[in-house]
């Protein structure tokens, strides 16, 4: 079966988290991706929190599958001449450098439009162009910090928190995916003209952070958010406090002890009160007399006890554990999750059958798991495959670039690749 993406040729200069979520994404649609790494060092994520000694870090292997490497010192005159061969054949550029890194590299915008007219120059940085910080480097928590995920995340006694999930790396990766798409798909109607794609971490956090900048223009205009724990019983300043647990959409929701939460720190469940649920949710709590009790029955009737009714609900809870309480309240149709570990979704078994939980094989590290596509397509099976060893494939690409045996021994003995 041909892949959606067989025939796209990437220069896959990225490293850490960003860009290698956004190549490998590209690499599983069928893109070839050909990663490029300083000779001797490689990706620095190759040997950061090492569990095996001398072999690739799991940080590496699971943001670098199905892809090649290729290493290169791109500052040597003969590197530069490889690139260049490189730039000339291929369709998108993906960097992430620190600001200004490519420029100095020789490899300005203008000059890679002039090798490659069609070429789709895609960037991560942490502040976008002409910002006032456009010279930072970034990483992940303080982009969340500088797109407003951490100001707004965590409890309002508390200082502000930067999240789990990868909302400064991965998330900004994501948005590069879309935008190199939408580059291509612009290059087929436009004759083949390339273009510069930019995406910044700080705006890609804030993208994810929409609801606050409503909830900020809200609170601007009327005082509180109804939605928060701090209302009605706390105070409000004139910033969108952090909200704890609270669902952010219209929605009550908080996280609910259930049997055993004190040993098993994950022993919880998330639950909605969806307004046109409560029926459903009265009846299974056990408390039927609050479905037409006007002291319960509205939204607004509710909101001021709203974590007593937790507390209710908690009370229901104590003798179920997460999985046999969403088991019980997926009957009445209402909106819960159990509070899942990593280990309980390494093993779930629906993960592992539509292959959201991978297991790799990987030449020196054997069997190891990764996140495989989240995205799932009716024509396209995402096969993944093992991340590759540093300059596994730098001959094999060289060839292919037209360089013959004995240039490309010279190529080695330079040490330029
Ligand atoms: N051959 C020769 N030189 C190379 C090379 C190669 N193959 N690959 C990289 N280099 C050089 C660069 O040209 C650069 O040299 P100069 O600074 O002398 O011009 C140098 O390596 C350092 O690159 P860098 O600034 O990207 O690396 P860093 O470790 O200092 O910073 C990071 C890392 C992530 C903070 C920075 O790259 C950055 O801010 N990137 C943009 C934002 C981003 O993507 N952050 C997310 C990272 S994931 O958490």
């Amino acid at each position: 079966m041909t892949k959606p993406l067989e025939g796209i040729k990437i220069i896959d200069f990225t490293h850490v988290q960003a860009g290698p979520a956004c190549t490998q994404l590209l690499a599983w649609y069928g893109a070839d991706v050909i990663k490029v790494e300083r000779p001797g060092a490689g990706d620095v994520t190759r040997s950061q929190l090492r569990d095996i000694p001398g072999v690739d870090a799991l940080y590496f292997t699971m943001l670098n599958s199905n892809k090649k490497s290729l290493t290169l010192d791109t500052k040597t005159a003969e590197g530069k001449e490889v690139l260049t061969r490189l730039i000339k054949q291929s369709d998108v550029l993906v960097e992430n450098f620190g600001p200004g890194a490519l420029d100095r590299m020789g490899f300005t915008w203008e000059h890679i439009k002039e090798l490659n007219p069609g070429m789709i120059v895609a960037s991560v940085k942490g502040f976008s162009d002409g910002h006032h910080y456009e010279d930072l480097k970034v990483y992940e928590n303080v982009a969340q910090c500088a797109g407003g995920a951490a100001s707004t995340t965590g409890f309002d006694d508390g200082p502000p928190t930067v999240s789990a999930a990868a909302l400064g790396d991965s998330n900004t990766g994501m948005h590069l995916a879309i935008g190199i798409l939408t580059a291509l798909h612009a290059r087929n109607r436009n004759g083949g003209k390339g273009q510069k794609v930019a995406v910044s971490m700080q705006d890609s956090v804030l993208n994810l952070c929409r609801v606050k900048l409503r909830d900020q223009q809200r609170l601007d205009r009327v005082g509180y958010l109804e939605e928060y724990p701090q209302y009605p019983h706390g105070s409000f300043t004139d910033v969108v406090p952090r909200g704890g647990n609270a669902g952010g959409g219209g929605q009550p929701g908080w996280v609910l002890k259930c049997k055993g939460w004190e040993t098993d720190k994950n022993a919880y469940i998330y639950f909605t009160i969806q307004g046109h649920a409560w029926a459903p949710i009265c009846r299974a709590i056990g408390k039927p007399e609050w479905i037409d009790d006007p002291a319960y029955m509205t939204a607004s009737a509710r909101q001021d006890k709203i974590f007593d009714i937790f507390g209710t609900i908690e009370a229901w809870l104590a003798d179920k554990t997460k999985f046999e309480a969403v088991n019980i309240l997926r009957k009445f149709d209402i909106p819960c999750a159990p509070v899942m570990t990593m280990k309980e979704l390494a093993n779930d078994e629906s993960l592992r059958a539509s292959g959201t939980i991978a297991e790799v094989d990987h030449k020196e590290r054997g069997k190891y798991l990764t996140v495989g596509s989240p995205i799932k397509f009716s024509d396209l099976k995402v096969e993944i495959t093992g991340s590759p060893l540093l300059g596994e494939h730098t001959n094999e690409v060289l060839e292919t670039l037209g360089y013959s045996s004995r240039e490309i021994a010279a190529l080695h003995e330079a040490k330029a690749v």
